[in-house]
């Protein structure tokens, strides 16, 4: 007998690779919990939008998800109750009560109840009833909150200039209930009574400020007392360039009386020790300047003068709903290294985008100086060259009054090291912590596999994309860019979507996304527009279609194509308003940063053909009909003017024949018949030509892997990701990566050049997808119906991912040796799937779950709970599953 491997698996999770927490399935045998049935679990963790905790929704009809446990497997919803109230037991329905609605639906439920009202707490929860009938028990109360619904709401006026802002306010009696409503551009930090409001930083979001600004709101009822208070908001540059702060705190008092304290005339302001702060360049504090007090009541503010009124930008002020940038982790340096006398280097072990905390002693007007970089000289010193014209300088003036605690707060930078000058003394290691500073995006993914330079790929892409989530995808976050370059973003959603909860992050992104647009439907290189043409590249641009599509596939989503259909519609009319003969050829950057660039045209003809698609399903979707037919019948003409422009029956290829310019038609199966040698012409130079490396840009790499898995070449695909020589993603980690680079190449000196850029990510999707096997089931959405697909591939013994969905987790682990598979899944209440298993040429096939048989003697069996049955088709078994935990074994020789 060969000896389990899941025994093994199980080894290798003990030894840290990635928490698989997927054994044992079965705590109870199934013939007790046939004899006791049990119904659904009471519905869990419960959001109001995709959020967590919502504070200051400002949108008309929220939408509901929860989560269901299930003791039997395969069971399903078929009705459920929300109830809202404005009682903190949810229990008198006053606002909505949606009866007992017989529905399978547990995601994106929209609020039906009467109007919500600003600035309120609401709370609500949910019971569900299984396909027999019987109710689970209600789930925990949860709240959210209403934001300021109209502009009216808004009683103050912008004000600001300087970066210190504070007024004083008494109340006449406790407390019961204070929201405080903040709009402080570039950032801000708002202070009640000395203590710090929430924990984000950085904030609020970067937007385009004339079309919209976001407010946070916070729940501040603990922070004030009776009697004497005072707040205090410190302002920074940010992306706005100036300071400006809109504010409103909220106060119902116990007795009834409510008032508020808005920003206006009557706050006082004056310049603190940030006497310099810039998101490239760095912030300057002095601590001799320190107003030890300023953000308590009772501080004499007598000489600092009023405030100035300030223009303030003029967008829409809106609610902040994604998760904010916060302070997300703390690492502590790996060495301390002292290249020169009085220079010392901190190496932090990893790239990442935040800053420095200073810790240190000494002389008052000490000048400590920190400087960031990605890489170092051979010498050993701080390599800045390829920041270009950022400067990534902090710099803390000592006060002189024992240990002194120092962080930035308006800046942030993207290193690995930091270079410590002007330090009193000699630095310990414990002189630096490094912060790590990102959109605080729940991570809900895991990947890991037998091949090791897989999880060493998939760290840095998780590392790279999540330190490029700066309230919008940036493309870096060290030089003087970091830019929501729209190329970027689209290349790399499905890998972030798998591995962190994107689903608010993107709503907000597409919301920025049409800000840009104009009135020709045009829209620009980078959102928000700073950096690249205003009329974007056909491939950049296709970032408003594909993310919305995403979002429509990955969390059903229908509000985002609702929300956008007007904007995507206005963007298609404009590629077709520059076709010529049928086909969008104008092109800036094509397959950007290839290894051979195949012509920019092809590119974007085929993100022309992509997006009328895409905006075609969209119009079916949302009930608009005769959109579908018209760009339907569009698609299909820019099909044929594709094949016939790009297909050289001369050569077989597509265009230059480059792997991308084959890739792309046939990711979108635009080749017939007769353009069929693609296929084989790709195959050719990737093995023949290329020994299994790709020659692709940003565009082509995305799709390559998924091509050749598509088409029965997983091996090869494996091949490909598993290189380390030149150029591969092995080769980024061979050379010291620790975050993804912007180039295959290694290109020292150049201002091209960047350690961090996660772009080349997008093979995180395909680690998911095909050696995981997690898929949707084509042409679903939601993972309402998932198809479990591991590609079982070469030398590869096991893999495993799960990802936490908007209907709960879907996990796949497997190991197999040659005569054997073990293949563990884990579907959500409520769904379904179908579970792929090759039979890898294994003989007289039998396959069992907990002891069970479904499939021996060329046959299916039935019997086991949750399975609905199995057939033998395309070399593989697949079972179709309810939800629920199964480990299948198959067996044979
Ligand atoms: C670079 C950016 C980005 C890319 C553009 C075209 O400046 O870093 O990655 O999208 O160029």
């Amino acid at each position: 007998m060969p000896q389990s491997p899941i025994s093994r698996l199980r080894m290798r999770v003990g030894v840290g690779l990635m928490a698989l927490a997927m054994i044992p399935v079965l705590a109870v045998p199934p013939a007790a919990r046939a004899a006791e049935p049990a119904g659904p679990a009471a519905p869990t963790s419960l959001r109001c939008e995709y959020l967590v905790n919502p504070m200051g929704i400002d949108m008309a009809k929220p939408r509901f998800f929860w989560i269901v446990q299930h003791a039997e497997r395969g069971q399903i919803q078929s009705a459920y109750q929300v109830v809202v109230s404005t009682d903190p037991k949810a229990a008198a329905g006053d606002t909505w009560d949606s009866g007992k609605a017989a529905s399978p639906k547990s995601t994106q439920v929209a609020f039906a109840g009467t109007a919500l009202e600003s600035g309120k707490s609401y709370f609500w929860k949910v019971r569900v009833w299984d396909r027999d009938g019987r109710e689970s028990a209600w789930s925990d109360v949860a709240r959210f909150d209403t934001g300021l619904y109209n502009k009216s709401d808004w009683k103050g006026a912008w004000i600001g200039q300087k970066n210190q802002l504070r007024k004083e306010f008494s109340l006449k009696g406790r407390v019961k209930r204070a929201r405080a409503y903040i709009a402080g551009v570039g950032y801000y930090e708002l202070r009640l009574n000395g203590r710090k409001a929430g924990n984000r930083v950085l904030d609020p979001a970067w937007t385009t400020y004339d079309k919209r600004v976001l407010y946070a709101a916070y729940d501040v009822t603990s922070f004030l007392r009776e009697g004497a208070n005072a707040v205090a908001v410190t302002l920074g540059n940010g992306w706005y360039k100036s300071r400006a702060l809109l504010f409103q705190l909220n106060i119902e008092l116990e007795d009834g009386t409510a008032t508020s304290i808005v920003s206006d005339a009557t706050w006082k302001a004056a310049d603190g020790p940030i006497f310099e702060d810039s998101i490239y360049d760095g912030e300057s504090y002095d601590a001799r300047r320190e107003m030890p007090g300023w953000e308590r009541p009772g501080f004499d503010d007598k000489d600092w003068p009023a405030v100035e009124a300030v223009k303030g930008p003029t967008g829409v002020v809106s609610a902040q709903l994604m998760p904010a940038i916060q302070v997300v982790d703390t690492i502590v340096p790996l060495k301390m290294s002292s290249p020169l006398p009085g220079v010392f280097i901190f190496d932090m072990g990893q790239n990442f985008s935040g800053w420095a905390r200073l810790r240190v002693e000494g002389p008052r007007g000490t000048d400590v100086r920190l400087r960031f970089a990605e890489l170092l000289f051979d010498d050993g010193t701080l390599n800045q060259d390829n920041l270009r014209s950022a400067q990534a300088e902090d710099h803390y003036i000592l006060k002189g009054e024992g240990e002194e605690t120092w962080e930035p707060r308006f800046t942030y930078h993207g290193f690995r090291y930091v270079e410590v000058k002007g330090f009193p003394g000699t630095p310990k290691l414990d002189s630096i912590r490094g912060r790590v500073v990102h959109s605080a995006v729940e991570p809900i993914g895991s990947f890991a596999a037998s091949k090791d330079i897989l999880n060493g790929i998939q760290r840095i892409i998780t590392w790279g994309q999540k330190t490029n989530l700066h309230s919008i995808p940036t493309d870096c976050n060290q030089r003087d860019e970091r830019m929501g370059w729209m190329g970027d973003a689209q290349g790399t959603a499905e890998e972030a979507i798998m591995n962190f909860d994107m689903a608010a992050f993107y709503t907000n992104f597409m919301r920025d996304i049409r800000d840009v647009q104009d009135e020709k439907g045009r829209l620009s290189d980078t959102v928000p527009h700073i950096w690249g043409g205003e009329n974007a590249d056909p491939a950049w641009a296709t970032a408003y279609p594909l993310i919305c599509w995403y979002m429509y596939q990955y969390y059903g989503d229908t509000r985002v194509l609702e929300e956008h259909y007007d904007g995507l519609k206005k963007y298609v009319e404009f590629l077709r308003s520059k076709a010529e003969n049928g086909l969008v050829k104008f092109s800036s950057y094509g397959d950007w940063v290839a290894i051979e660039k195949c012509p920019g045209a092809i590119v974007s003809s085929f993100y022309y053909l992509y997006d009328v698609r895409i905006l075609a399903d969209a119009a079916r979707i949302i009930g608009k009909t005769a959109d579908a037919a018209l760009y339907d019948k569009l698609a299909a003409d820019i099909r044929t003017a594709f094949n016939r422009e790009y297909y050289d029956p001369k050569t077989g290829d597509y265009a230059d024949g480059t792997q991308t310019a084959n890739t792309l038609p046939l990711f979108l199966g635009i080749p017939t018949e007769k353009e069929g040698s693609a296929w084989g012409r790709l195959f050719d130079d990737i093995v023949y030509k290329h020994n299994a490396h790709l020659t692709t840009g940003i565009v082509g790499t995305k799709y390559i892997m998924e091509v050749l898995t598509q088409s029965g070449a997983a091996d090869l695909a494996y091949d490909i990701a598993c290189k380390t020589d030149f150029p591969s993603w092995g080769y980024m980690i061979a050379s010291g990566a620790t975050t993804l680079w912007e180039l295959w190449q290694n290109r020292e000196g150049s201002s091209m050049n960047s350690h961090n850029h996660p772009m080349f990510g997008s093979v995180g999707a395909w680690f998911y997808k095909a050696l995981a096997g997690i898929n949707l089931a084509p042409g679903t959405t939601g993972f309402e119906k998932i198809l479990i697909q591991p590609q079982m591939v070469r030398d590869l013994t096991h893999a495993s991912g799960s990802t936490r969905t908007v209907r709960g987790e879907v996990a796949c682990a497997w190991a197999r040796t040659e005569l054997d598979a073990h293949v563990e899944v884990t579907i959500p209440f409520g769904s379904q799937a179908e579970v792929v298993i090759p039979k890898l040429g294994i003989r007289n096939i039998k396959i069992t779950e907990g002891g069970q048989t479904i499939w021996a003697s060329d046959t299916y069996a039935a019997g086991v709970a949750g399975v609905l049955g199995a057939v033998d088709k395309d070399g593989a078994i697949r079972i179709q599953t309810g939800g629920g935990r199964y480990i299948f074994v198959l067996e044979g020789n």
